[in-house]
């Protein structure tokens, strides 16, 4: 009866993904369906809240105090983006502290970017402008993505983001256009970023362990190489803007792709960075532990709330 019931409920599932309808949580799923979702989504919670770390590096020495200001409250939306996504993570059924061991044993990942290190005043120019604008492309792609808790999550983050890739952009417009010290600091820290930021974009399709699934099942809406070449394509002209030099000889127009060709990443380092050899990897995961037991008091005195809201409710039921 139960493969039956089971049988029914997938030819359902199927014709609301065909159907462009959003899974919602109380909603039968295949079971890969739910793990796969919970992987993507957990890692990109945990790519915010790690995210926090390299920016926010530079609160205390930003330059000025409106610089500060911005840089205090971009770094707290991170925070908000991580925890709206582990809450829509929840609702497949796993707790906030299963995903935080996962996190925190390697056992899952976080976005390649995070670990490397923000060496100048400029490199919070550089991850507003290319690592929220790299976050961006794909983040617009995932608004439409079949699970409906991860949709919505989207929409919401992405009104941020915008505001994050602006900031990030005025700030490498105001250093590319000043002292030839801040130009060169601007240049440096576009150079040093630049590759990073395409490897967000994850493998080439072909070597794409997920994709094929994940687009089957619209949690993924386009490949890993289209975004990457959107996002490209966008940037090329912002960099034209700021008078920088490319970061890669290889950016050319291609007139008969109507695309920019570009230089390959290494690959090699991508696959160092993703599993645990990066710059910064150590020291990431180390500071994410400290904070997470530095918090243990605010979550004993959430539960022990809990637990006496509890015991009253249930007195006044009985
Ligand atoms: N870094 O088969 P695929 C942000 C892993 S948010 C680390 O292609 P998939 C905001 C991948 O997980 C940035 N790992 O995987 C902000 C998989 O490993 P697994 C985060 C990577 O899932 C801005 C394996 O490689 N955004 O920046 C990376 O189909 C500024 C095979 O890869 C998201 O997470 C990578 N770059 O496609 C915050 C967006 N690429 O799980 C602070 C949502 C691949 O088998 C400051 N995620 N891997 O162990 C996605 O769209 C997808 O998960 C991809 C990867 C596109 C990242």
């Amino acid at each position: 009866m139960q493969k039956v019931d089971d049988a029914q409920a997938q030819i359902e599932f199927d014709r609301r993904i065909a159907d462009e309808q959003k899974i919602e949580p109380s909603d039968w799923m295949p079971d890969d369906y739910r793990k796969n979702l919970i992987r993507q989504m957990s890692q990109h919670a945990h790519s915010e809240v790690i995210g926090m770390q390299p920016e926010g590096n530079w609160i205390t020495r930003a330059p000025t105090l409106r610089r500060k200001a911005v840089l205090l409250s971009k770094v707290q939306d991170e925070g908000g983006h991580g925890l709206y996504l582990y809450s829509a993570t929840e609702s497949l059924g796993i707790t906030r502290s299963d995903l935080i061991q996962a996190l925190q044993t390697g056992m899952a990942k976080y976005a390649s970017i995070f670990n490397y290190p923000t060496l100048t005043w400029a490199d919070i120019g550089a991850i507003g402008w290319l690592v929220d604008g790299a976050a961006i492309v794909n983040q617009i792609s995932l608004q439409r993505t079949s699970y409906g808790p991860y949709a919505r999550a989207m929409v919401r983050i992405c009104k941020e983001e915008s505001f994050h890739q602006r900031q990030g952009y005025e700030i490498m417009y105001q250093l590319a256009h000043g002292s030839v010290e801040q130009k060169a600091m601007a240049q440096d820290a576009m150079n040093r970023n630049w590759w990073p930021s395409l490897m967000m974009f994850g493998p080439h399709d072909s070597d794409s362990a997920h994709s094929g699934r994940s687009m089957q099942w619209k949690i993924k809406r386009q490949s890993n190489d289209y975004l990457r070449q959107k996002f490209i394509d966008q940037t090329v002209p912002q960099i034209e803007v700021l008078g920088l030099d490319m970061p890669d000889p290889e950016l050319k127009w291609n007139e008969e792709k109507g695309h920019y060709d570009s230089g390959e990443i290494n690959w090699e380092e991508f696959y160092q960075v993703i599993n645990g050899s990066g710059p910064c990897n150590y020291q990431r995961l180390k500071h994410h532990k400290k904070a997470h037991k530095e918090g243990e008091w605010v979550r004993e005195a959430v539960r022990a709330y809990q637990e006496k809201q509890q015991a009253k409710q249930d007195k006044t039921a009985a």
